[in-house]
This record gives C-alpha cells, structure tokens and sequence, in this order.
C-alpha cells in the first residue's frame, strides 16, 4: 500500500445523510471497514476513546506505553501482564449490536463484498458474518496457540485463565514433560532467579546441564505489535476488492492502526467513501461523515433506506 498517498479528494456529489441513503441502497459491492466503537455498546471498551478506553485505563495503571501489553516480546518475557489486564476486553460470546446486525443486513441483501474487521471479538462469527466476506485484521479470540509447540485450542478455553488472570500452560508440552525423564537440573539466570523460558529456546545449557523443561504458554490469536497480518488481508485487498468495491463504510475506528488505515486511500478515488464515529479524524478524507453513536446512526440510515433493522438494543420509535 502507498504511504505517499495519505489524502485522497472528496467526491462533491455526496454529502448528506440523504445521499448516504442512497448510496446504500443502489450500490452493490460495499467494502465495510469496522473497529472497536462498534462493540462497545456490547460493554467491550474501545482503545483510544478518552474517557474508557482501555489505553486510559492502562496509563492510569502505570502503562506510559499502552501497547505495550500487546507487544509480542512483551508477552513472551512476562505473559503474566497481558493475561493480569486482557479480562477488560474479553468478549461475550453470543451478543451483537445492532451495527453487527446492520453489517449482517447488508450480506443477506447480497451487498457486502467484504467486511474488514479490526475486532479480536469474533462477534461477526456471533451474528453471522460468513467467512467468505470477512477478513479478521488483528485475528481473535477464536481460538489460542502455544508460544513453544504451536498446539491450538478454542479461544474460550483461555477465558477461565484470563478471569483468574493466570497465563495459561500448554496442554500439550505438559503432557511431553510427563512423560520424559526425571533428574533434570534446574537451570538458573545470572541472578539467581528461575528464568522464564523464551518460544524456540532449547532445553539445554552452554555446559551440557539440563534445564527442568517449561512448558509453553497459550496466546490468543489476535495480533500483536511485532506480528504480521493474515495473508488474505492483503491478497483479498489487491486481487478482489481493489477492483469490485463501489462503496465504503467505516464505522468505529480511529483510523490509527496501519495498514487497516491505509486501506481507504488504496481503494480506486471515485469510489465514495463514508464514515461513521463519535469523533471525527482528520487523517482521511472521508465524502459523508455521520457522527454519533453508530447504533443509532445505522438505525437511521436502514429506517430512511426503509429497510427493517430489528434488535432489543434499538428503541422502538426507530
Ligand atoms: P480505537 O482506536 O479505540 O477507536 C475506536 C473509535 O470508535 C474511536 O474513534 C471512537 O470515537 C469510536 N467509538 C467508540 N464508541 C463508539 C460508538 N458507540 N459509536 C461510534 N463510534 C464509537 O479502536 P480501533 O478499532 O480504531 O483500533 C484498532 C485496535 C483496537 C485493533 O487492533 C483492535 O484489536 C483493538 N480493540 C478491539 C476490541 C474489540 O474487539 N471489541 C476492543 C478494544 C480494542
């Protein structure tokens, strides 16, 4: 993706809500690009809003870099942070909002050609986003893989570790070290201390003692700073969409993320481009921007488009 091209024109034919109702409803192949403000209604917390966010509720803490709780060497130093503060963000299996339901209303209309999730809630498998118009950015919590030996597990096995804000031990590495022998010598860092065994570390000291092997720790599949992005992001991006997208959707994000945030400018310019949040951005040059709370505002727009958007979290006037 092109760094250089970090604003894109507006299209002046579009400017209104009224417009943005008539885009969704005549266009065919909409690219929805989505973020935390769209689960927070589900009680999830967002990053960066100012008031909650988690980012607030970590410097609170002592965290002067917030990332850093999800900052791969990080977690592989001391897991004990991320799974100490993760409980903040763990979704509610089964529960959507009604921007979920919204988005799930525009693949059943057959109008959805890809939903771009920067979530790690899974809640679009929850309302039923097929798989094959979701792209999971920052992966989930569907399922978690072990640091040392790559074992995978359902995600919600983890759930109880992270409610008891313990990292959770691979299953399998420690069923290996049942079975090996006894008598290994504990190994010990310079100061004394058990050290903490690294993924890839091998068992063995510069002098030939043994170390008591350790098993490896689960880590849900979401994305760390320092990981990279599921291949399909990019291939469905530039072998797909580039080329079918004729409308685009953002809704709850900050835009702050790349190259989440760089899709809008790859997308060809003469395709319009709204955004819905609670606080504007200025980074991007969106055509319509819709703010408040999106629940609300994709009520209005399904209400105005006369399109039946049903959910026990909307008041009934709309
Ligand atoms: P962010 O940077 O915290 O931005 C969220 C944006 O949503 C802000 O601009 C808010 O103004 C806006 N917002 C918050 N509530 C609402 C609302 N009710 N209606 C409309 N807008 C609202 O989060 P981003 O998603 O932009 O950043 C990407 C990170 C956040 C990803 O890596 C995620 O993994 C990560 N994250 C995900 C979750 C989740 O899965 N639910 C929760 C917290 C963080």
């Amino acid at each position: 993706i092109n760094r250089e091209l970090n604003k894109r024109i507006r299209l002046d034919n579009y400017k209104t809500i009224d417009d943005a109702v008539r885009l969704l409803q005549t266009r065919k192949n909409i690219v929805v690009i989505t973020g935390a403000g769209i689960s927070t209604s589900l009680g999830i917390p967002d990053f960066r809003s100012k008031k909650s966010g988690f980012y607030t509720k970590l410097r609170e803490m002592g965290f002067e870099e917030p990332e850093s709780v999800f900052d791969l060497q990080n977690f592989d130093e001391d897991p004990t942070i991320f799974y100490r503060l993760a409980g903040d963000i763990l979704p509610d299996l089964n529960r959507w909002s009604p921007t979920h339901q919204f988005i799930r209303m525009l693949q059943d209309m057959g109008k959805l050609l890809t939903c771009y999730t920067q979530n790690i809630d899974n809640v679009e498998e929850s309302v039923g986003i097929s798989k094959d118009n979701l792209i999971q950015c920052h992966g989930s919590w569907a399922t978690a893989t072990c640091r040392k030996c790559k074992y995978r597990i359902p995600g919600d096995q983890l759930f109880p570790h992270v409610k008891a804000k313990t990292p959770a031990e691979c299953r399998q590495c420690l069923e290996e070290i049942a079975t090996q022998k006894p008598g290994m010598k504990r190994k010990r860092s310079s100061n004394g201390s058990k050290k903490r065994r690294g993924p890839g570390d091998d068992d063995s000291d510069s002098d030939g003692a043994y170390d008591i092997p350790q098993p490896g720790i689960m880590k849900p599949d979401i994305t760390f700073f320092g990981e990279p992005l599921p291949d399909d992001f990019f291939r469905r991006l530039k072998e797909n969409d580039r080329n079918k997208v004729d409308l685009v959707i953002v809704i709850g994000t900050s835009m702050k993320v790349a190259p989440v945030s760089e899709i809008p400018n790859f997308l060809p310019s003469d395709v319009p481009q709204m955004y819905i949040s609670l606080d504007p951005i200025h980074h991007i040059n969106f055509d319509i921007n819709l703010l408040g709370e999106c629940d609300t505002v994709v009520a209005e727009l399904a209400r105005r488009a006369g399109w039946d958007l049903k959910h026990d979290m909307l008041p009934n006037h709309l």
